[in-house]
């Protein structure tokens, strides 16, 4: 067994026991109350899922098994000291619990590299579709279309003992994600650079590599991505795209299909397709302004307007943050440090300075703050990556590190099925008007 393989059923072995027990002791304890305005409110803030990868604190962002956005930039591994951390690294952090040495992010890269071989018909599944369908709709094609890869499905069907699900799972979720780089990046060339497609670099790492394929090699760029990689990859399981694989892969489906839910909701543009809204919003307002540098009043007066218009301000708000998202800050400084005179990131910026003073007068707005997606956008589009309905794709290849590391350990749980209960409209009101009783279902 290899040796990341190997610790991971180490720690799972012990971890699968303590859920056991932990179960069987405490499953009558009441940990939490529910509101109707939590029910009405898309579900926010009940605790409900068991996910060990992250966790978001509202007011300092996320932590990946308790490391901070800076405290990674500082302990994972890095091709070189000035750089970025691999993702490769906070793969191995989520999925073992532990800091990898500089040699298990570099094994992971190898690894990944090995397991990267694609069946032609994902390409034709693709190629069947037009050049101007969305890329999201190709990559989660292509995503399903790998089904017929999948490990964990044959296994299954072989009568695979469940104990042992988390094994087949680990080999699928490693070659899925060894995967992404060139499907992401075949889906690019194919709609942007006239199908001339570039071939893999072994010697690059999982990042660098994608970036390499799609047609960007200075180092600067494979930095970018890096970092792209790893603030992007998990956000507690509670989100959209990681709710969506934990659900449909509680129902024992293969991590392909898992995935590709977690990417059709990705493609939402409250989720992960607002990284796409915000600079298309960003070029509309300069067309509509007709300027390249508009003042701050000019842009308060278009953000008003669009709010006016029953839209959302892309890149703003966040369902659990209420403060700015320490990924927007790293993407900030990161261009503070190496990008000058980006007309668009300084409208980025310009931005941060004018909508948070516009959405906190609104009383519903519970965060005026940017997310993520405020800001990733401008650095792409800086490092020539203009091409921005390609955006979510990246957010995508990304996500899979953390979804597909919370499904291993979801197997390795042994997580049931997810089955919540569902009630009319008129049953919730007749419960909190007193015409239900408490032991009444
Ligand atoms: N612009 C305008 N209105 C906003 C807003 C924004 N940026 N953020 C929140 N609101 C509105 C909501 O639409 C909601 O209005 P209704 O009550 O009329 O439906 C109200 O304020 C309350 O929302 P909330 O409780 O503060 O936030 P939610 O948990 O409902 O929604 C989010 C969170 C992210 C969907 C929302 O802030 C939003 O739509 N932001 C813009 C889209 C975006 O940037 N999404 C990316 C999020 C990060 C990611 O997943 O990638």
């Amino acid at each position: 067994m290899e040796y990341i393989k190997y610790r991971f059923f180490q720690k799972a072995s012990k971890a699968s026991k303590e859920f056991q027990r932990i179960k069987k002791i405490h499953a009558d304890k009441v940990i939490a109350e529910i509101t109707l305005g939590q029910v009405l409110s898309g579900m926010k803030g009940i605790p409900l899922l068991v996910t060990d990868t992250s966790k978001l604190d509202p007011n300092e962002g996320i932590r990946f098994q308790g490391y901070s956005i800076p405290d990674l930039r500082e302990k994972l591994p890095k091709i070189s000291k000035e750089g970025e951390p691999l993702p490769e690294g906070l793969f191995y952090l989520m999925l073992i619990g532990d800091i990898p040495k500089h040699e298990d992010a570099m094994n992971l890269s190898k690894d990944f590299a090995t397991r990267s071989h694609i069946p032609q018909h994902v390409y034709d599944v693709i190629d069947a579709m037009p050049k101007s369908s969305r890329p999201m709709t190709q990559f989660t094609a292509a995503i399903l279309a790998m089904a017929t890869e999948s490990i964990f499905q044959k296994a299954y069907r072989a009568g695979v003992n469940k104990q042992y699900f988390w094994d087949s799972t680990y080999e699928d979720v490693m070659n899925l994600i060894a995967r992404l780089p060139p499907i992401a990046a075949y889906i690019y060339r194919r709609c942007f650079y006239n199908d001339v497609q570039i071939e893999p670099n072994p010697r690059l790492d999982w990042a660098g590599n994608l970036a390499h394929m799609m047609g960007f090699d200075s180092e600067d760029i494979r930095r970018l991505f890096r970092l792209y990689m790893v603030i992007h990859a998990d956000h507690e399981g509670g989100n959209v795209s990681a709710h969506a694989a934990h659900l449909v892969g509680s129902a024992l489906c293969n991590p392909y299909y898992a995935y590709a839910a977690a990417m059709t909701g990705l493609a939402g543009p409250l989720h992960g397709f607002a990284n796409q809204d915000v600079i298309h919003w960003i070029f509309q307002m300069i067309e509509d302004l007709d300027t390249d540098t508009p003042t701050d009043e000019q842009v308060a007066a278009y953000c008003k307007q669009t709010l006016e218009e029953g839209r959302v301000i892309p890149g703003y708000g966040h369902a659990v943050l209420r403060k700015t998202d320490p990924r927007f800050t790293v993407q900030q400084e990161f261009a503070e440090k190496y990008i000058k005179d980006e007309p668009l990131v300084e409208i980025v910026n310009q931005l941060y300075k004018v909508v948070p003073p516009i959405l906190s007068k609104i009383a519903k707005i519970k965060n005026p703050w940017p997310n993520v997606d405020a800001f990733s956008g401008s650095l792409l589009y800086h490092y020539g990556i203009k091409e921005y309905t390609f955006y979510t794709v990246l957010f995508g290849v990304s996500r899979a590190l953390g979804v597909l590391a919370s499904l291993v350990n979801d197997r390795a749980y042994g997580l049931p099925i997810e089955r919540p209960t569902s009630h009319p409209l008129e049953w919730y009101k007749n419960k909190v008007e007193g015409r239900i009783e408490d032991d009444e279902q």
